[in-house]
C-alpha cells in the first residue's frame, strides 16, 4: 500500500490502520455446504424442501476428508476471523438417525476446529428427510413428525453449547424449516399455532447456556412447490424471536425481490441487541447464487458498521453453485463480504450523518460517490499482505491447481 493512501482517508477522518483491525475481528461464518452441494454424509440423496442447487461441476466432496480437504484450501485464502457453519446431515463416524444427532457426532468437527482455531455454529437439518411429511415438521398436524423434529432441535442445543464450550466461543443455532404449501392454505392459523408450541417446547426442552449461545430463527418468503404459503414467515418470527428473547436470522435471499433487506438492519437493531445473518445473492428468486462485491452487499456491510453491528452479529453466508469451482465459489463470496465490510470501514459515516442532520441532502450525495473512487482496493491487498494470503489473481491461480491436481482425480 502506497503511504499517500492512509493519508488520503486520514483527510476524511479515517484510520485506515483501526479499519484494518476491526475487519480482522469480524467472525464470518463459512456455511460448509457451498463445498459439497447441500449433500452431507447421511447419503440421503436428493435435496428436498424448497431449495435446490443446480450445476454438476467436477470433484465434488463426498466425505469428511474430502470436505475438510476442500475447506482447509479455502482457508488458506479467506483472511479474517473465521468460523464454519455446519448442518447435521454433516454428522461423523456412525451415522445415527436424525433425531438422535448430539455432540457425539461432531467430535470430529470440533478437533477440527480446535487445532485450526475456528469457531463453529450449528443448524439443525430439516429438510431432505422423509419424517417431513407432505413437506411439513415442525408445524405438522401429526404430533409423531412434531416430536420428531422437535428432538432433534433439542439435541442441536446441546452440539451447539457443546461448540461455544470447546472452542471458546460463541455460537449459534439456527432453526429453519421449509413447511409451507403449494396452494391456497385452507388455514394458515394452524400450522402457526403448532411451528409456535413446537418451538417453545425446543427451547424449554434443554436449559443452554445464553451466555455462550443463541438461538435464531429463519423466516422465508416461499419456496419451490410451497409457493403460497410459508409457516415461519418474517413476520411470525420476528413476533416469536422478540416475544421469547431469541435472535433473529435475516436471509437475504429470503425476501420479495424488490425489498431492501439491508433497510431491516437499522429497524432491527432499535428493537433487539443482535442479530443473525445468511448473507446470500437472489438472483430473481431466492437462487442462492455466489456473493458478488454489489450495491445490495455493500448495503448490508454499510449498516452492519453504522449501526456499531459488526461484534453485535452473527455473518453467516449462504449459497450455493454447484456449475463452477466450489472451493472458489467460497473463496469469491467470502472474500466479497469482507470486501464489503471494509469498504464500510473506510467510509466517513460522520460527515454523512452531519451533512444529513443539517439538511445538506446535496453533501450527501456527492461524498457518497467521491468515495467510491477512494483507493480502498490498495487497503484489501495490504489486509491481504499481513495475513501472508495471495491477492485475488493468484488465488484464483493456486485454486485452479487444486482442481487439476485434486478435484478433476476424484
Ligand atoms: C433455505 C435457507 C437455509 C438453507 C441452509 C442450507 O432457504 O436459506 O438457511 O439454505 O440452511
Ligand atoms: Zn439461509
Amino acid at each position: 500500500m502506497r503511504k499517500e493512501v492512509k493519508k488520503i482517508y486520514q483527510a476524511y477522518g479515517i484510520d485506515v490502520n483501526a479499519a484494518l483491525r476491526k475487519l480482522k475481528e469480524t467472525k464470518i461464518s463459512l456455511h460448509c455446504w457451498q463445498l459439497d452441494d447441500v449433500q452431507g454424509f447421511e447419503s440421503s440423496g436428493k435435496l428436498t424442501g424448497g431449495i435446490q442447487t443446480t450445476g454438476n461441476f467436477p470433484g465434488k466432496a463426498r466425505n469428511f476428508k474430502e470436505l475438510t480437504q476442500d475447506l482447509d484450501e479455502a482457508l488458506k485464502f479467506i483472511p479474517g476471523s473465521k468460523k464454519i457453519n455446519l448442518h447435521a446431515i454433516y454428522q461423523t463416524g456412525k451415522i445415527v438417525e436424525r433425531s438422535e444427532v448430539g455432540p457425539e457426532q461432531f467430535k470430529e468437527w470440533v478437533a477440527y476446529a480446535k487445532e485450526r482455531a475456528l469457531g463453529l455454529d450449528y443448524n439443525p437439518t430439516i429438510f431432505s428427510h422423509p419424517m417431513l411429511v407432505d413437506g411439513l415438521s415442525l408445524s405438522s398436524p401429526d404430533e409423531k413428525v412434531r416430536n420428531y423434529w422437535i428432538k432433534h432441535c433439542i439435541n442441536g442445543l446441546k452440539i451447539t453449547e457443546m461448540f461455544a464450550k470447546e472452542l471458546g466461543q460463541k455460537s449459534l443455532m439456527n432453526i429453519w424449516i421449509p413447511d409451507g404449501l403449494k396452494d391456497t392454505p385452507a388455514d394458515r392459523l394452524g400450522p402457526r399455532e403448532r411451528l409456535k408450541e413446537s418451538l417453545d417446547k425446543i427451547l424449554d426442552g434443554y436449559k443452554y447456556d445464553k451466555r455462550i449461545m443463541d438461538v435464531s430463527v429463519e423466516s422465508k418468503v416461499f419456496g419451490i412447490g410451497v409457493e403460497s404459503y410459508t409457516v415461519g414467515s418474517n413476520e411470525f418470527y420476528l413476533n416469536y424471536a422478540a416475544s421469547r428473547k431469541i435472535c433473529c436470522l435475516l436471509d437475504t435471499g429470503h425476501f420479495h425481490p424488490t425489498e431492501n433487506v439491508a433497510d431491516k438492519i437499522s429497524s432491527m437493531f432499535a428493537f433487539y441487541n443482535k442479530l443473525a445473518f445468511h448473507v446470500s445473492r437472489p438472483v430473481r428468486w431466492d437462487s442462492d447464487h455466489v456473493l458478488k462485491l454489489n450495491d445490495d452487499l455493500q448495503d448490508v456491510a454499510d449498516e452492519l458498521v453504522k449501526c456499531d453491528a459488526l461484534k453485535r452479529s452473527y455473518i453467516g453466508l449462504d449459497y450455493f453453485d454447484a456449475s463452477i469451482n466450489r472451493i472458489a465459489a467460497l473463496v469469491i463470496g467470502a472474500r466479497n463480504m469482507e470486501k464489503a465490510i471494509l469498504r464500510a470501514l473506510l467510509t466517513p459515516w460522520q460527515l454523512l450523518k452531519n451533512a444529513q442532520d443539517s439538511y445538506d441532502h446535496t453533501r450527501v450525495l456527492a461524498l457518497q460517490e467521491e468515495i467510491k473512487t477512494l483507493p480502498w482496493g490498495e487497503v484489501w491487498d495490504e489486509y491481504l499482505k499481513q495475513q501472508d494470503m495471495v491477492n485475488d489473481a493468484q488465488m484464483f491461480e493456486a485454486i485452479k491447481k487444486y482442481e487439476k491436481d485434486v478435484l478433476l482425480k476424484r
